[in-house]
């Protein structure tokens, strides 16, 4: 089993500002808390952070054609905005967990839309960075 996790933009600005919406955990942190899980389980995990949306549409049709079994996206404010990012999702077979650390339902308004969640199997938020270790769980079925 093999799992791509992917983080969209500002998400490399974890843990250093507004850490009463995002916690204290740095990306660096979420991705040593998802690596020691999936090892756990004899499962890999590819962790990528991008601010760009084209390099996460390369990454999602990458992974479509490697031996990725399932993708764990926290697409940041993409979210709310990329009909090229739910696009790319729907062209490939590769199930998709959209991950959000807040709860964007209890946030702004702009933030309550998932242009991206009717193609994902499904969506966690509200739950901090437990929400990409539940995700890792659903995909390895523990
Ligand atoms: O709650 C989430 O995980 C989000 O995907 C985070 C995005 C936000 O635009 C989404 O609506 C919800 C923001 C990414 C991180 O932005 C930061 C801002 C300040 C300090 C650190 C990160």
């Amino acid at each position: 089993m093999k799992l791509l996790i992917l983080n969209g933009p500002n998400l490399n600005r974890l843990g250093k500002r507004e850490p009463e919406i995002y916690g204290a955990e740095t990306l660096d942190d979420v991705k040593v808390k998802c690596e020691k899980l999936a090892s756990s389980f004899n499962a890999s995990i590819d962790f990528r952070q991008s601010n760009h949306e084209g390099i996460l549409i390369d990454w999602i049709h990458e992974a479509a054609d490697t031996d990725i079994d399932g993708i764990v996206f926290n697409p940041g404010a993409y979210t709310h905005t990329s009909i090229a990012l739910r696009d790319a999702i729907a062209s490939v077979h590769v199930p998709v967990i959209e991950v959000h650390i807040s709860n964007i339902h209890a946030r702004e308004a702009f933030r309550h839309e998932s242009k991206l969640a009717a193609q994902c199997i499904g969506q966690i938020c509200g739950l901090g960075t437990f929400g990409y270790e539940l995700a890792i769980r659903k995909f390895l079925q523990q």
